[in-house]
């Protein structure tokens, strides 16, 4: 046993001793977890705070941390150590961690690009903290129900757990309303670096016994309801109320929380932004632009002028989307309501915008008295950036121009990135030990040096055995979906992968198109040379209908695909229930084909498309956030790129010429699928009304432009496949896949954010 193994396991030893009494060997696995928690807990506590002058506050609604025990083991370097010790006495690590329950704290890409960031920030040695809301039950459980998506809570908070309730607490007043907070931290720790912090508000009176049936509950009592869940359904009223109720809560907690530090560490709050910078995730924190105005104009006795110029020198905004009914307009009425006290500030900085601009489209307060959040953060922050080349052009040229152009130094692009810890150490660990054989472990510090696998683009055996790899993975992801779907998979076969949010943009229904499609050809005989398995994973917004459309389809289409003995050897579909981070580390690893096939100009990055590269999948998509780049950095021979332009789509949509039913009508493979949907096999299935929801929304309206791609997308996911039959070709592009990920560290982009926002050391 070497050194650190002995020393480990003997700390863990006496923690399982001290809780339960017991000797390591005769405990449960639940116990280990336990005991692992608590000596990780406080091995970070004891790890030095990374401290320094300057820091940033990255405050996001969402965090979408996942399930932390492997990662802090790798970042504190014990992992290795204690997988072995426990194995040595019977035990499994990856057993134990199943153990944890996820915490759900985000949607997708938002949220998770929150917490590779915190990873990054740490592992870079720099002093910065994530701010957001400790949600009781975050974001809906999603159950399948006659084959539709039912929603349940989602309990993650256990008496045990990472979370420290701090002595922290604050007063958060909604007009005359009060509501005091209580502050709750996670640990942060960097790779073999220290330690910074996640801090969560929360509400003191919180009532979790509000819940009723699946995930209503009553959305009046704020004092009770504030932080249950993420983002409750804002079809209504009510729940868009509870949305501000929550923001604001999120930045005035923040707000103070910094003013506390800076006056702690003795700092002139004249000089606040040479010791904070605020960096400002989507529009969701925006408010704390306003509340730091007021709080310092009406309690920490600046003047109007100085206070703007103050905050606006600290916060940065970063926009993850154009998408129209994304980007926050909240009525006037409803902030009135909600937070009066801020309505004067926001007031006062329109006002100064209206004197300045002539422009209405850049004021901050619309002519039907709607607030435009992202004006706020344009006006009132130092920096814009989008997060992907293409996502950022199109902001400066299209989406954001009027803005450009009053204000073209504050726009810069910020490359989305991701954890290497968490989507290649932690994941995959078979992947990581052997690039750690090949290449020596300098890759784990900076990704770069990944290229260096190039050299081995002709070594058979190098080829030969991340193909094994691959291999592996797949069957450990066919143990995982046999246990929690109950369906048998063929690792044989082709994995295809969407996950992601369902969203009609991301076009989940044009992949039930070509499965349809492929369903039929096989029904007619024409039988693929190797059997393919389409896998999903996707939760939709309680109120997005059609989005719920598209699900039950594809669950349909499993029941009809996997239950037919003529099909099932050739294809088989999988739509995994309650994707989440924990499924996708199973699933990232086990892909063939990564799809990324948003409409073109809609997808502002996609953070998925890189952890799929990263693991040696090769991506069919189109031109479209950083496919856009992975294009660049691969070429073409190592990608599937199909579809029309980005220039193209934009162009449709400003002359409003895209009509949907002109490609069915031309088109008869086209028809066949569309008309599918509401056939014969489909009907004795599903539910017709959902079916012919989605069918009519196809024919009729398609605002993304389904339709349009169809036809190439069955042509060049054709062309994919045959090109997994040349085995060694394709081998050749899953490695340079691999080897040209490292631009997509995350360590690369907070060091860009440091470089060129930030500025901390
Ligand atoms: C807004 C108003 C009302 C209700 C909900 C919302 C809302 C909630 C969540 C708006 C947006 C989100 C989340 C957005 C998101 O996850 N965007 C993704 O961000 C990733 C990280 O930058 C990108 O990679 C993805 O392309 C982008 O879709």
């Amino acid at each position: 046993m070497k050194k650190t193994e002995k020393n480990v396991m003997e700390m863990l030893a006496k923690y399982a001793q001290d809780k339960y009494g017991k000797e390591l060997k005769k405990c449960k696995n639940e116990e280990i977890y336990y005991a692992l928690l608590h000596m990780t807990k406080d091995m970070m506590a004891d790890k030095k705070p990374i401290s320094g002058k300057k820091k940033i506050y990255y405050i996001s609604a969402e965090f979408l941390i996942g399930k932390l025990l492997s990662n802090n083991l790798i970042n504190l370097g014990i992992y290795n150590a204690l997988d072995e010790g426990l194995a040595a006495i019977g035990k499994d690590l990856s057993k134990i961690e199943e153990v944890e329950p996820e915490p759900s704290l985000g949607n997708g890409g938002l949220g998770r690009l929150a917490a590779c960031f915190l990873d990054s920030i740490a592992s870079l040695n720099l002093p910065g903290e994530g701010i957001g809301l400790n949600y009781h039950f975050g974001l809906f459980k999603q159950v399948f129900r006659k084959r539709m998506q039912t929603a349940e809570k989602n309990e993650w908070i256990e008496d045990d757990s990472w979370l420290t309730k701090t002595d922290t607490t604050f007063t958060v007043c909604f007009g005359k309303k009060k509501v005091k907070s209580r502050l709750y931290d996670i640990d942060v720790v960097g790779y073999n670096t220290g330690v910074n912090k996640l801090r969560l508000f929360d509400i003191e009176s919180v009532d979790e016994s509000l819940v009723e049936k699946g995930i209503n509950f009553d959305k009046t009592d704020i004092k009770k309801n504030l932080t249950l869940f993420l983002y409750p359904d804002d079809s209504d009223e009510a729940g868009n109320l509870l949305r501000i109720y929550q923001q604001y809560f999120m930045v005035s907690n923040g707000a103070q929380l910094i003013i506390k530090e800076m006056k702690d560490k003795g700092y002139d709050l004249h000089k606040m932004n040479q010791h904070a910078v605020i960096q400002i995730n989507d529009t969701h924190p925006t408010m704390v632009i306003p509340e730091l105005i007021r709080i310092l104009t009406q309690e920490e006795g600046f003047d109007m002028d100085e206070a703007i110029k103050l905050v606006s020198k600290t916060c940065a905004y970063t926009n993850h989307t154009i998408l129209a009914e994304a980007l926050e307009k909240w009525p006037l009425a409803y902030l009135k309501k909600v937070v009066p006290q801020l309505v004067p500030i926001i007031e006062e900085l329109n006002a100064r915008v209206v004197k300045k601009y002539k422009d209405e489209r850049v004021w901050i307060i619309d002519k039907d008295q709607r607030v435009h959040m992202a004006h706020i953060d344009i006006h009132y922050g130092f920096s814009v950036n989008g997060v992907a080349a293409i996502h950022t052009d199109i902001l400066k040229q299209t989406e954001l121009n009027h803005f450009y152009n009053i204000y073209p130094k504050k726009f810069n692009n910020k490359t989305n990135g991701i954890t290497f810890r968490r989507w290649l150490l932690s994941c995959n660990k078979e992947l990581a030990a052997y690039l750690d054989e090949l290449l020596g472990e300098g890759y784990k510090t900076d990704a770069m040096e990944l290229e260096k696998l190039l050299a081995y683009k002709d070594d058979k055996k190098v080829l030969d055995r991340l193909e094994a790899i691959k291999k592996e993975k797949k069957l450990q992801l066919c143990d995982y979906i046999k246990k929690n779907e109950k369906i048998t998979l063929n690792p044989d076969s082709i994995f295809d992968i969407q996950i992601k949010r369902m969203h009609e943009y991301k076009r989940q229904q044009m992949n039930a198109l070509y499965i349809i499609h492929k369903y039929l050809e096989i029904k007619g005989g024409k039988l693929p040379k190797r059997p393919i398995t389409f896998i999903f994973g996707a939760k939709a917004a309680p109120a997005y209908i059609i989005a719920q459309d598209v699900i039950h389809l594809l669950l349909v289409m499993q029941k009809l695909i996997n239950d037919d003995p003529a099909v099932n050897k050739h294809m088989q579909l999988v739509f995994v229930e309650n994707y989440n981070v924990t499924y996708a580390e199973k699933l990232i690893p086990a892909c063939d084909i990564s799809e990324q096939i948003s409409l073109a100009s809609k997808e502002a990055s996609g953070t998925g498309n890189m952890k799929f590269m990263l693991n040696g999948a090769v991506t069919l998509g189109t031109d479209d956030g950083a496919n856009v780049e992975i294009h660049e950095l691969v070429g073409d021979d190592n990608i599937f790129i199909f579809g029309k332009d980005s220039d193209t789509v934009i162009q449709h949509y400003a002359k409003a010429d895209y009509v949907s039913r002109k490609y069915y009508e031309k088109d008869a493979v086209i028809r066949e699928a569309v008309d599918f949907i509401v056939g014969d096999e489909t009907l004795a299935l599903g539910n017709k009304k959902s079916l012919e929801r989605l069918y009519n929304e196809l024919l009729n309206k398609d605002w993304f432009m389904t339709l349009l791609d169809l036809k190439e997308y069955i042509k060049v996911k054709d062309k994919a496949f045959n090109a997994y039959e040349k085995r060694t070709a394709w081998k050749k592009m899953a490695l340079v896949n691999i080897a040209k990920a490292g631009f997509f560290s995350s360590d690369r982009t907070i060091a860009e954010y440091n470089r060129d926002i930030w500025k901390l050391k």
